[in-house]
């Protein structure tokens, strides 16, 4: 039988990743289910530590840490079996670089918010301002990342030059683009980081410009949403069809989406600042139209998977408009969690497009409804994709296979999230239209009715977070024991192929220059004249505030 095992050292530094990963969501489902008994008044905490300082480490730990440093695994993993079937030695040690560089920042940035330093949230929104160290902590994680990013584009360069004139394999060009995504994004927040947080909290200059930090905050912000959402779609592009046996429905619509993810989620970031004075008008609304062209790549994977799971359907034999849905593998949880990810994708997606329209924004934007819409987009779908990877991501990683009894509790396990979810996030969206804040600890406006009505919901929060809370625990626990599964026949490296009616891919969409060329474009248009305005002119600065 042919060795399919991976190259151990390649191994060892993609469970290096996503083992902290799985770490880091043990920590942040604590401090997240702590904090939703809080406000859901079933429980007070010991003085040692409060609310805020459990909601920051739950977003920073979950929000920015679980996923990173599972992307970047899961990147290496699939660049390492798709070019060449091994990291090249210098690729590797790029990579254990940026991931010590990454854990350095982590624990630093862990410390000081649970000894109360940097209780800023995960959007740190100056002028709340934390330990210069938080901020140190933070830069240190983006320069560790970038660092893998330049690993995987080294990797793949190398392929290229190899291979002149061939396409690239379709995992490593989404790769590639996921980590172009993140380069051009965490600029953003690396100049808001290293050019006005850090002098302003070391107390080098006395003010800091609100507006610009959180313009810049948000240049990032965005699209780290995306750099979230595209490794969920690799799966569902590359490695879905493999598993359930059919075809990638289109090589270069999957290219195509990807592309367009590059070019308009950047632009983007005043979406999330509808509300905030300062921006002209004009460029919200540009924002918001290049909003809506960010979703039609959204649209055009559900189309693709559409047409995958139906033509693979009907090659079985199935009749009508959805009698494809029979032959799909409900049973195999490596199919089960990122597609119960891709169901709870319309909801959340919709939820999106509502944040996203100028005159409803301004009625859910403060409210619970977007921690609702974040809950569904990255804490379901993006996680249970995740989730759902780590079911075949183990096996090749340590050569064993994946168990029945493995497969079954991975599937209890998506259930369990699904129905806390569903109690959690149904309550965060209800109540957030009734009026409820968010990013407090909650606040019953000096005894009125109004905000006394919301108790249920926060009840009900509280009792779907415990339910998520139990999906956590079993989710580490799945993970531990898919590591100590007995040794056996080894599971292959998922990737599909291209369906013969996919069509030549245009050599056009690998030109790197022309899109990275019309994507700055589009952010010079997007974001020179209103960061002008706030730079230049009647700047307002403000002091430092430490709010808790
Ligand atoms: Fe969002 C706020 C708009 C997608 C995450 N978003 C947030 C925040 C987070 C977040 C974390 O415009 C909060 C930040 C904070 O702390 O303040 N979002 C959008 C829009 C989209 C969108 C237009 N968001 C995401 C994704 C996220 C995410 C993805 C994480 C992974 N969001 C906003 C706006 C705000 C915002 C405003 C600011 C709100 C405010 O006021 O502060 C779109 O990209 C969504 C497009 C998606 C679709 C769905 C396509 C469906 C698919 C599934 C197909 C299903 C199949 C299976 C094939 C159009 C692909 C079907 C099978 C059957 C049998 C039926
Ligand atoms: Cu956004």
């Amino acid at each position: 039988m042919k060795d399919k095992r991976f190259d151990p050292k390649d191994s060892k530094l993609i469970l290096a990743h996503v083992l902290l990963a799985f770490a880091a969501l043990l920590i942040g489902g604590i401090a997240g289910v702590l904090q939703g008994l809080v406000r859901g008044g079933l429980i007070t905490l010991p003085s040692l530590i409060g609310y805020y300082e459990l909601l920051t480490a739950h977003g920073v730990l979950m929000a920015l840490i679980f996923t990173t440093y599972f992307i970047i695994g899961f990147l290496y993993s699939g660049v390492a079996s798709t070019l060449g079937g091994k990291l090249l030695p210098h690729v590797r040690k790029m990579g254990w670089i940026g991931y010590w560089l990454m854990t350095i920042g982590t624990l630093v940035g862990t410390v000081c918010i649970l000894t109360k330093q940097a209780t800023v949230l995960y959007t740190f929104y100056a002028p709340m301002k934390a330990s210069p160290y938080f901020y140190i902590a933070l830069a240190l994680v983006v320069i560790g990342s970038w660092i893998s990013g330049f690993a995987i584009f080294t990797q793949y360069s190398s392929w290229r030059k190899q291979n002149k004139g061939k396409l690239s394999p379709l995992f490593a060009f989404m790769a590639v683009s996921t980590m172009i995504l993140w380069q051009v994004a965490t600029l953003g927040v690396a100049a808001e980081v290293v050019l006005q947080l850090i002098p302003w909290s070391f107390g080098w200059v006395d003010t800091v410009n609100v507006l610009l930090s959180r313009t810049l905050f948000w240049f990032f912000g965005h699209p780290l949403v995306y750099f979230w959402l595209m490794p969920a779609y690799i799966c569902w592009y590359v490695v879905i069809p493999k598993i359930i046996g059919g075809k990638i429905f289109s090589d270069s619509l999957a290219r195509l989406s990807f592309i367009l993810f590059i070019l308009f989620s950047v632009p983007v970031g005043f979406h999330h600042q509808l509300m905030e004075p300062g921006i002209p008008s004009f460029w919200k609304y540009l924002q918001v139209v290049l909003t809506f062209m960010v979703i039609v790549p959204s649209l055009m994977t559900a189309f693709s998977m559409f047409a995958t799971f139906e033509m693979y359907g009907r090659s079985k034999g199935a009749k009508g408009l959805f009698g494809w849905l029979k032959f799909l593998p409900w049973g195999d949880v490596r199919f089960f969690g990122p597609f119960v990810g891709m169901l709870i994708f319309i909801p959340a997606g919709a939820g999106g497009i509502i944040n996203a329209s100028n005159q409803m924004n301004a009625v859910v934007h403060n409210t619970l409804f977007i921690t609702g819409h974040f809950h569904l987009t990255v804490a379901t779908s993006v996680a249970l994709t995740f989730f759902g990877i780590m079911y075949w991501l183990i096996p090749v990683m340590m050569g064993r296979p994946l168990t029945k009894k493995m497969n079954k509790l991975g599937i209890i396990q998506v259930i369990i999230w699904c129905v806390g979810m569903l109690f959690m996030s149904g309550a965060m969206h209800w109540v957030g239209l009734l009026g409820a804040p968010r990013r407090t600890q909650g606040t019953d406006y000096n005894g009125s009715a109004e905000a006394a009505g919301w108790i249920p919901y926060n009840v009900t929060m509280a009792i779907g977070g415990t339910i998520l809370f139990i999906g956590v625990l079993l989710m580490i626990y799945n993970v531990i024991a898919l590591m100590r599964s007995p040794r056996g026949e080894t599971e292959e490296y998922p990737i599909a192929e291209a369906s013969e009616h996919s069509g030549e891919t245009p050599k056009l969409l690998e030109r790197w220059g022309v899109w990275i060329g019309i994507t700055v474009v589009l952010i010079l248009v997007a974001y020179t004249l209103p960061v002008i305005d706030m730079i230049g002119g009647d700047v307002v600065t403000s002091p430092g505030f430490k709010t808790w």
